[in-house]
């Protein structure tokens, strides 16, 4: 279910207490900061790859822990023995449970934190605290009988509603996975290069996203061009990602993912790039260019005939 992310498995019991990483934690404050726009949602482009919508805004960690922070020198102010720690997407905390707990919203079936108010475009940071706070209760599940992220899903990642099974998610593949990506998930990951957006762009409740007022605005589209991302150019693309979560992954992998999402577009043009890199010394990249070709040459293959203008 984990993939090549051991640590869910390791320490599955502490991450659901906290006080396994801060021992006199007596209470959490859990907050969600808003990585929306209306209208700026990923579109699929000819000759683009699509990045999910949070890893085109600058790096979230450091952000919403510093607004964590703040909250904490405030509290600290005001109560002289209180004592807090911040976190952000950290592995031994489940954030969306602790979330979920404190009323912030309800974890849809495709497990996103949602809110009725804001949909489930947002960050989770959160405050652990050595004083005991009045606690919020949690909110009513809204998803009642819909299942449209269920049915959306292009790897099939989830085996029941509530239960992702991560190793078979895009976002596992284009970012956390460091060798071939399957071959029986190729197809599903389309024209996705990093992260995927797809269980979220189907969600209703998402019409009613929000701006972001703690993140700055975007730096980089949501589509990328996939022959500067695997060409000899990458160097250039790579420097305008510098400071965004997308650009943490590895030159290699978004290589791979480019090569990938260049087969799936079943573009001609694409060829030249990817026979250099079939004949290359990576094998990871080697054997990905190699199965993007014989996508392309399949689906020209299968193509109707072209008829001969009428006489
Ligand atoms: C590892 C990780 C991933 C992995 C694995 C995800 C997974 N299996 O949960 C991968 C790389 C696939 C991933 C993908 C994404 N991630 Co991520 N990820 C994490 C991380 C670091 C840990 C999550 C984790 O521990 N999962 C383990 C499982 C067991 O936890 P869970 O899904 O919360 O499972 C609980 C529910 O299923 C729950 N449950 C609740 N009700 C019910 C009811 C029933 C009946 C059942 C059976 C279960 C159930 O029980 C489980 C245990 O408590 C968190 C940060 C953190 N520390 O929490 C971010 C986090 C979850 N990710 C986040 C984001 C934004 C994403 C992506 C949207 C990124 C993208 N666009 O590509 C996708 C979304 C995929 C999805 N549908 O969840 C945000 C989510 C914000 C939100 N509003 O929910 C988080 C919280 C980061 C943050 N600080 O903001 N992620
Ligand atoms: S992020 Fe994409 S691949 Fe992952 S569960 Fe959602 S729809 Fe499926
Ligand atoms: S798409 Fe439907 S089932 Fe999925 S999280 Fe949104 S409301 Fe819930």
């Amino acid at each position: 279910m984990h993939g090549e992310m051991a640590y869910m498995s390791r320490n599955a019991e502490s991450r659901r207490d906290i006080r396994a990483w801060m021992t006199d934690a007596k209470s959490v404050l859990m907050c969600g900061f808003s990585y929306g726009e209306p209208g700026t949602r990923p579109s699929s482009k000819e000759g683009r790859g699509r990045l999910a919508r949070y890893a085109v805004r600058k790096d979230y960690h450091e952000i919403l822990r510093g607004r964590m922070n703040g909250v904490r020198d405030w509290l600290t102010a005001a109560v002289p023995e209180a004592r807090g720690l911040a976190f952000c997407d950290m592995s031994p905390i489940l954030e969306r449970s602790y979330a979920a707990a404190a009323g912030l919203g309800w974890q849809g079936k495709n497990t996103m934190l949602l809110g009725a108010d804001i949909g489930s475009y947002f960050l989770i940071a959160g405050l652990a605290v050595n004083v005991d706070l009045p606690a919020d209760s949690p909110g009513p599940d809204r998803c009642g009988t819909c299942t449209k992220c269920l049915e959306a899903c292009p790897t099939g990642a989830f085996p029941r509603e509530r239960v992702l099974d991560a190793s078979k998610c895009v976002a596992y593949f284009t970012i956390e996975s460091k060798g071939a990506i399957p071959a029986s998930f190729r197809e599903g990951i389309g024209d996705w290069i990093y992260g995927c957006d797809v269980c979220q762009e189907v969600c209703p409740w998402n019409r009613f996203e929000k701006p972001s007022r703690a993140l700055p605005p975007p730096a980089a589209p949501t589509e990328l061009p996939l022959e500067e991302l695997a060409g000899p150019g990458s160097a250039g693309v790579r420097a305008r990602l510098k400071g965004l979560p997308v650009a943490r992954a590895v030159r290699k992998r978004l290589t791979r993912n480019a090569l990938l999402a260049m087969g799936n577009s079943r573009l001609e043009r694409y060829r030249p790039v990817l026979e250099n890199y079939a004949a290359g010394a990576d094998p990871v990249l080697a054997e990905q260019a190699r199965w993007s070709l014989d996508a392309i040459r399949a689906s020209h293959d299968s193509a109707p005939a072209q008829l001969s203008p009428a006489p």
